[in-house]
């Protein structure tokens, strides 16, 4: 199955956090990162005072279920020292999985397509670098998803 995983920090040197997040993916049994997004850097979604993010997309081939895999994104998490302060506030890496093939799952633990997805640009912009014609589940062709966004700030590295 090909999976997307949105990987975002802003904190202790950003860009190698998501370098050694998308090799932790990788070195994982049944998970195989076969395209990396370019690093975006842009404000943080709240305006809050933290730093600039770095975000990118990891397109994934897995065996693992859409919970097994949340396990794994959140061992890394764990691996790189995140600790879960408040909701939305800065932090070493964060693992979102963004779209699991055609599967929608809404459950308590997780939900797919990311339910934030179509709101940010630092999630749209790179998903579409890696696939420009993607038809997203439920929400349609990324594309117009893109459209729908109105003005943003995103900076490509
Ligand atoms: N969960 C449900 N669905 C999913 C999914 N598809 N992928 C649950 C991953 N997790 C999912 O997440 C809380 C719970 O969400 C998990 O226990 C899981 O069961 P968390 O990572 O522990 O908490 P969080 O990071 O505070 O929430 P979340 O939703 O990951 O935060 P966001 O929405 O990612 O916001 N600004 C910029 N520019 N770039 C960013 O990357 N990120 C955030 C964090 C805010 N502002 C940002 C950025
Ligand atoms: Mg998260």
């Amino acid at each position: 199955m090909l999976a997307y995983i949105g990987l975002g920090s802003n904190l202790n040197k950003p860009k190698q956090q998501i370098k050694t997040a998308v090799m932790a993916l990788h070195a994982t049994k049944d998970v195989q990162v076969v395209n990396l997004s370019s690093l975006y850097q842009s404000p943080p979604v709240d305006d809050s005072k933290q730093p600039d993010y770095i975000n990118a997309i990891a397109q994934v081939d897995t065996h693992l279920t859409p919970l097994e895999l949340l396990y794994v994104c959140q061992d890394i998490e764990t691996k790189q020292h995140r600790i879960r302060e408040k909701k939305w506030g800065a932090r070493t890496i964060d693992l979102d999985i963004i779209i699991y093939g055609v599967q929608v799952v809404a459950s308590k633990q997780l939900i797919i397509p990311h339910p934030e997805m179509m709101n940010r640009a630092f999630v749209l912009i790179p998903l579409a670098e890696l696939e420009d014609d993607l038809k997203v589940p439920v929400l349609g062709p990324i594309q117009d998803l893109i459209e729908e966004l109105g003005e943003f700030q995103l900076t490509k590295l």
